[in-house]
């Protein structure tokens, strides 16, 4: 299994539907220092998400950072990606893992403590509390956010990494890092950020600064 720094990760924004902006974007993230970066594309047909895919993928590679793709496994085996981010209504975590096979990452999404119990999130690498805090980002489908004492809760149940994603920023990344997490997720803190590289840069410096590095 490849060892994961799962401090920073950029997940996507798949509001952005220009290209050149995306990639600029994305390529601004892994120059900042992202750590891990995961594709997430709700709405494009498959061409176009195959396509975003093996250019994430090139990048990614070139920065030695790992590449995850939210949601689709097929997307993710056929461009090589070096795991999945799940939800509850997604494949099932055993047929996932099946299909991967062992050498892959598969992250999985609990919004209760009652998800985090069930077998799926005691199987998966790691855990992604979803939302931590609200978030204009995430508009279909999103939980009450569990806040810090539900990721302290979940933190007693596991020692396997947790990401926390939904309304981080340089504001309040550190609490998150404090109270158990070992990295976060994020979205518009760095793609809206007037300043990509450097939003990323300084999400970082507050992550090491917490010691998740
Ligand atoms: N899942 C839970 S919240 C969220 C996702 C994909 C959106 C996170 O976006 P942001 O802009 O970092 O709040
Ligand atoms: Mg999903």
């Amino acid at each position: 299994m490849l060892k994961i720094d799962y401090a920073l990760m950029f997940v996507t924004d798949d509001s952005i539907k220009d290209d050149n902006k995306f990639f600029i974007i994305l390529k601004e993230a892994l120059k900042g220092g992202a750590t891990i970066i995961q594709l997430r594309e709700k709405t494009v047909d498959t061409l176009t998400f195959c396509q975003r895919a093996l250019r994430c993928k090139e990048l990614c590679d070139a920065y030695k950072v790992p590449l995850l793709i939210n949601d689709r496994l097929d997307i993710a085996l056929a461009i090589g990606a070096d795991g999945v981010h799940i939800g509850q209504s997604d494949m099932p975590y055993h047929i996932a893992r099946r299909l991967l096979g062992d050498n892959k990452i598969i992250g999985l999404s609990v919004s209760n403590i009652e998800q985090a119990l069930q077998l799926n999130a005691k199987s998966a690498d790691y855990i992604g509390i979803s939302p931590i805090f609200s978030t204009n980002t995430k508009t279909t489908d999103l939980a009450k956010p569990l806040g810090i004492s539900g990721l302290k809760e979940i933190r007693k149940l596991y020692t396997k990494p947790i990401v926390c994603i939904g309304g981080i920023n340089k504001k309040n990344a550190q609490e998150i890092i404090v109270n158990g997490a070992d990295g976060i997720a994020v979205i518009s803190a760095v793609s809206k950020a007037d300043n990509p590289k450097e939003a990323t840069k300084e999400l970082k410096r507050i992550l090491c600064k917490t010691g998740t590095n």
